[in-house]
């Protein structure tokens, strides 16, 4: 049986299958021909030098931005992700964070469970008609936000490394798109080439009126920036699932009540989370059987 590493806890429909085909271990050995780790998990050089014999780093979600790439190409490591599977779940939550953000529905839930009913004393929220989403990262999660949010009446901009064959405005730029945009939603890649990609200077271009939403990775956002515009009142709120050092999330981000904020639940539903490991079990069967992979990234 091939020794599989599972550095930190996964579900048990997972670990359970792995295990009955799998030698399974939690800290490093040299034997280990496999590596399971969850989406964003940073696999960090020193742990690559202590697996020799590494041959797969299956990755339990679809962000594999914790991987060094360029390392498992020059060793001849495969990595596998489970892209599609969970783009549903994760367009859903962010358009339940434009919903929650807009219409004020945390703040107007706790009202009531704080005894109150509104009576002219809960603010009113804003309205999703005409009003514009630009999602930055147009890849299959933008592109499911993108229908979901057209749905609800809003117009769609987007930005991405190019302009794509679709009837949506694109900008050039981010500042351009942060301009432009009522909600300012990242979808895009986490990694070196997109961390704090939305900076100061971009909250700051989508304004007093604007949100921002992220559901992507935390390091896509500036976390202190965002902090100040929310503190500043230069946005007007934001929806986050994703956080710059999960799981911490800064005491000044619990207190702002203009933020709407979920511990990286994206992805976090029986079918989807079951979804993802199945095809962690097959990526894994079929690099053991010599067979291709179901959902190779390199
Ligand atoms: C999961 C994710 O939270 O797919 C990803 O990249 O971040 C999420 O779906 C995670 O991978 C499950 O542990």
């Amino acid at each position: 049986m091939p020794t599989l590493l599972l550095p930190v806890s996964l579900p048990d429909f997972l670990t359970q299958p792995l295990r009955a085909q799998h030698d399974c271990v939690s800290t490093p050995q040299v034997d280990v021909r496999g590596l399971v780790v969850p989406g964003g998990y940073a696999v960090t050089e020193t742990l690559l030098a202590a697996l020799p014999k590494l041959e797969i780093i299956s990755v339990f979600g679809v962000g594999y931005d914790g991987v060094p790439l360029p390392l498992c190409r020059q060793r001849g490591i495969r990595v596998t992700n489970t892209p599609d599977v969970l783009t549903d779940d994760v367009a859903d939550i962010a358009t339940a964070l434009v919903l929650m953000t807009s219409r004020r529905l945390g703040e107007a839930e706790q009202h009531l469970r704080g005894g109150a009913w509104p009576q002219g004393a809960f603010p009113l929220a804003h309205a999703l008609r005409g009003k514009i989403a630009g999602i930055f990262g147009l890849g299959r999660i933008g592109k499911a936000i993108a229908h979901r949010l057209e749905a609800h009446g809003l117009k769609i901009a987007y930005h991405g490394r190019q302009p794509q064959n679709l009837p949506w405005q694109y900008c050039d730029t981010l500042i351009e798109l942060a301009k432009a945009a009522d909600f300012l939603i990242v979808a895009c890649p986490g990694g070196p080439e997109t961390r704090h990609r939305v900076n100061a200077e971009v909250l700051s271009a989508l304004g007093a009126e604007g949100t921002l939403i992220n559901i992507a990775r935390g390091s896509v956002v500036d976390e202190a920036a965002l902090v100040q515009a929310l503190e500043n009142q230069t946005i007007r709120s934001a929806g986050l699932d994703v956080f710059e050092n999960e799981p911490q999330v800064p005491q000044a981000l619990r207190n702002c009540r203009h933020a709407v904020l979920l511990p990286h639940i994206g992805s976090a539903t029986h079918e989807t989370r079951r979804a993802m490991a199945q095809l962690v079990l097959d990526n894994l069967t079929a690099h053991f059987a010599d067979q291709p992979l179901l959902t190779p990234v390199v």
